[in-house]
Order: structure tokens, then C-alpha cells, then sequence
């Protein structure tokens, strides 16, 4: 089952529960699709500008304003661009998100406002129940911080009196023409630079915030919001803090992404600090320096992961698909060490470290992460470099350093007589394993910037490609 329709059917199945609650008996797929097409009309309104007449039959023309919105919005957010409302593009729009248009102005003024000092004051107007008052507050400092320190702003925060940047927590319609929406979907918005509402941000209430990762990471937004308090827009780049969803990111770790600092630099310039900070760049697709820390085949489908991303790469696109890990899957780790799926079981398995994790669909399994001890492995394994299941045999290779184990799915132990040399059975595969994954009949071992088409049945390597050479490069 691919990932594709694994989200098919977890949508169904929200669905199904949505309706049973209401007065119909069951779902149909015309249900669905007319669920799917409300979502959008209400998406493409707030988000792209989309004028309707409420007339529904509109929408299914493919050159009727909805699927020019829709084609935008897929461009956007790097989907493949069809015009129609696809499993996909469903779920994107499912996502939390900030509550500023992607590419239309509706109460923030057009153009390129900036502020025109670099002292600009903030004032806190009330608080959220969801979390102490200090918390909030500790926020809100490091989230202007972010901008601070690559740039020549300085934010000062006042207790009285009118400020630059006023920040309320606040529900549903709150007289700004932008409504609030109850738990989830919008969670926030902000003003882009001026007099007046010029810069205020507002956290919808209805959220439950937090100082952690249980529920939405108030830092987070707060740091997004200020980007449009100074007068940014949307990035496309997933990778970016001012992409429109919500990221899931690790707030302990965050550093500002390079795509935000030119952004803002380009507003108000560098830092006049010594130190002028780089931040993390969202990887290129054709860059042949990429090392992909693990691999997975989902029917067809396969999945490249690096650090906080990982492509899709569909047959029937040419094009891969770049996503952010978290977005996908919040509580997994960045940075996969290993990765595999088992059809059998229809799960896909993740390791980092001496962790792992097994997921179906976007739900990680109760119980997890577990230890890799519990599979059988020694002490001395300290992590997982690579990762296959050989769907004939229904083993499982973990490739460690210069060898490699197998487990036995069906009976969930280790084999004997493992582990055993990586370059004695599979002769030419001398490196480190990065990451393998297994397709018509040969395994793909990635090994630095290198690929190696490897023969099951006749044993050798076949094939030295480069390690993109899948993503159409
Ligand atoms: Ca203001
Ligand atoms: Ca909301
Ligand atoms: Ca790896
Ligand atoms: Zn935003
Ligand atoms: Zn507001």
C-alpha cells in the first residue's frame, strides 16, 4: 500500500467519523468529494484570493478561476500541479497553518513595507491560559531574537502605553476582518508594518499553546508572525520559518534558515554584530553533494530522507516532491538514520541512534520508540546505518559499519551466524552503507555521493550511477 492511499484512507476514515456523528447513515464517495470541495472553497478564499458565486458547478470546469487557484496553490507548496482537488492537495490544505494569504492581500497592506527605525517597541496585551505568564513571555523574547540577531532591529518591550508590535491571544471574529477559526487550522496572524494595527500579531486562542512540542510551540509562530510584523511574506521554500504551515519543528533546536536571513536582510540589511549568522539551507534536489541518511520504496513510490526532509518521487511524475519529516510525521526524529518498510506487516520502520520507531500511515505506534536491544541486537551497536526488507525471503538486512544482520520478520529474531562482512556478500559494496533500498530484483546501495546497482541473484555490482540519478538528474 503506498503512503498515497494510506492517506486516502485516513481521510476517509476522519471522515467517516465526522459523518456518523451527523444524521447520515453513511459515507459515499460523492460525500467525500463534496467535503473535499467545501474545504478547498474555504481554503482558496482565505489563502489565494478565490471570488465565488456560490455556485458549485463552477468548480469542475478545468479552466474555471477554482482550478487556476488551486494550480497556485499547488505551485506554491511544490505539488504536482493539476488543477484538481487530489489526495494530495487535500491533505496540504488539512494542515495547521498561519493565517496570512500565500499570494493575495485581504487586511495586510500590498506591497513591501518596512519599518522605518530599527528600534521598534512590543507590547504583551494578554496572556493565554495554556501556559505561566513567564513562559509566554520567554517566548515572545525569543522569537523577536531570531531577527535581532541577524539584523540591525533591536525589540524593546514596553508595559504601557501604544508600541509598534502589540501581541494578543484572541478568539473568533476579534474586529480585524480576519476571523479566528476554533482549535486548529488557522493559529495565527500578523500585520505587516505601519501605523496603527501595523504589526500587531494574534494567536488564536482556541489552540492549545505550549512552551514544548504538546500542541502548538508558541515560540514557533511567534518567531513566523514577527517575520510578517516586519514586513515578509510567504516563502515557498518548505524549509523556511515563513512557509504558510505549521512545521513541528524542535523549538530547542531551531536555528533560522538561510532563506529567511536573505529574506529579512533584504529588507533592513545584516547584523552590524561581529558575528553575522548563517542559517541551515534547504537542500537542492540535483546538488550531487547530497548524502541521504536512509531510503524507503512505498509500491512504486520511494522516498530519499535528509536531515529534516525527504523527496517523493512518484513514477508518473517527473518531478520529486520536497517535505519536511516533521510535517509528515511530528513526532519522529530528524535526521533518520535507517529506514524501511515491511509490506507484510504494512508498516514503515524509522531508526535513530539505538531508538525506532514503526508507523503506519502518519500514526506512530503505540508503544513506541523502542530500543533496537529488544530486536536482539549486541550492546555494541550503537546505531543502524542502513536498512532493507528482501520481500522473497521476508529478512530484513541491517547494515552496521563493515557488516550486516538479518532478521527473520516471520519468527522477530535475529539470524544466527550474523552479523557477517558487508564486502563478502555482497562483493564491491566496500564502503560505509548510507542507505539501501530494493527495487525489480536489485538492491541500491548509497555510499557517499555514489549508488551501486547490486544484483540479488547474480551477486555483483551492476551499476555505478549517481546517488540522485532517481530524483531526474
Ligand atoms: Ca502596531
Ligand atoms: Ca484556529
Ligand atoms: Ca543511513
Ligand atoms: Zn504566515
Ligand atoms: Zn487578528
Amino acid at each position: 500500500m503506498t503512503v498515497r492511499s494510506k492517506m486516502n484512507r485516513l481521510l476517509v476514515l476522519l471522515l467517516f467519523s465526522v459523518t456518523c456523528s451527523s444524521a447520515f447513515p453513511a459515507v459515499t464517495e460523492a460525500n467525500i468529494m463534496e467535503r473535499n470541495m467545501q474545504l478547498a472553497e474555504t481554503y482558496l478564499k482565505r489563502y489565494y484570493d478565490l471570488e465565488t458565486d456560490g455556485k458549485h458547478f463552477m468548480r469542475r470546469t478545468s479552466s474555471s478561476p477554482f482550478s487556476e487557484k488551486i494550480r497556485q496553490m499547488q505551485e506554491f507548496f511544490g505539488l504536482k500541479v493539476t488543477g484538481k482537488l487530489d489526495s494530495e492537495t487535500v491533505r496540504v490544505m488539512q494542515q495547521p497553518r498561519c493565517g496570512v494569504p500565500d499570494v493575495a492581500s485581504y487586511s495586510i497592506t500590498p506591497g513591501r513595507p518596512v519599518w522605518d527605525n530599527t528600534d521598534l517597541t512590543y507590547r504583551i496585551l494578554n496572556y493565554t491560559p495554556d501556559m505561566a505568564q513567564a513562559d509566554v513571555d520567554r517566548a515572545i523574547e525569543k522569537a523577536f531574537k531570531v531577527w535581532s540577531d541577524v539584523t540591525p532591529l533591536k525589540f524593546t518591550r514596553i508595559y504601557d502605553g501604544p508600541s509598534d508590535i502589540e501581541i494578543a491571544f484572541e478568539t473568533g471574529d476579534h474586529g480585524d476582518n480576519s476571523p479566528f477559526d476554533g482549535p486548529d487550522g488557522l493559529l495565527a496572524h500578523a500585520f505587516q508594518p505601519g501605523k496603527g494595527i501595523g504589526g500587531d500579531t494574534h494567536f488564536d486562542d482556541d489552540e492549545k499553546w505550549s512552551k514544548g512540542t504538546n500542541g502548538y510551540n508558541l515560540f514557533l509562530v511567534a518567531a513566523h508572525e514577527f517575520g510578517h510584523s516586519l514586513g515578509l511574506s510567504h516563502s515557498d521554500d518548505p524549509g523556511a520559518l515563513m512557509f504558510p504551515n505549521y512545521s513541528n519543528d524542535d523549538p530547542n533546536t531551531f536555528h533560522l534558515p538561510q532563506d529567511d536571513i536573505n529574506a529579512i536582510q533584504d529588507l533592513y540589511g545584516p547584523t552590524t554584530n561581529a558575528v553575522k549568522p548563517t542559517g541551515p539551507t534547504t537542500p537542492t534536489i540535483c546538488d550531487s553533494k547530497i548524502i541521504f541518511d536512509a531510503i524507503i520504496t512505498l509500491r512504486g513510490e520511494i522516498m530519499f530522507f535528509t536531515d529534516r526532509f525527504f523527496w517523493r518521487k512518484h513514477p508518473q511524475t517527473p518531478q520529486a516532491e520536497l517535505n519536511f519529516i516533521k510535517s509528515f510525521w511530528s513526532s519522529l526524529p530528524t535526521g533518520i538514520e535507517a529506514a524501511y518498510e515491511n509490506p507484510e506487516t504494512d508498516q514503515i520502520l524509522f531508526f535513530k541512534g539505538s531508538k525506532y520507531w514503526a508507523l503506519s500511515g502518519y500514526e506512530v505506534l503505540y508503544g513506541y520508540p523502542k530500543s533496537i536491544y529488544q530486536l536482539g541486537f549486541p550492546k555494541t551497536v550503537k546505531k543502524i546505518d542502513a536498512a532493507v526488507y528482501i520481500e522473497e525471503t521476508q529478512k530484513t538486512y541491517f547494515f552496521v559499519g563493515d557488516k550486516y544482520w538479518s532478521y527473520d520478520e516471520e519468527r522477530k529474531v535475529l539470524d544466527k551466524d550474523f552479523p557477517r562482512e558487508i564486502a563478502e556478500d555482497f562483493p564491491g559494496i566496500t564502503q560505509k552503507v548510507h542507505a539501501v533500498f530494493q527495487k525489480n530484483g536489485f538492491l541500491y546501495f548509497f555510499s557517499g555521493q555514489r549508488q551501486y546497482e547490486f544484483s540479488i541473484t547474480s551477486k555483483k555490482v551492476m551499476r555505478l550511477m549517481k546517488n540522485n540519478s532517481w530524483l531526474g538528474c
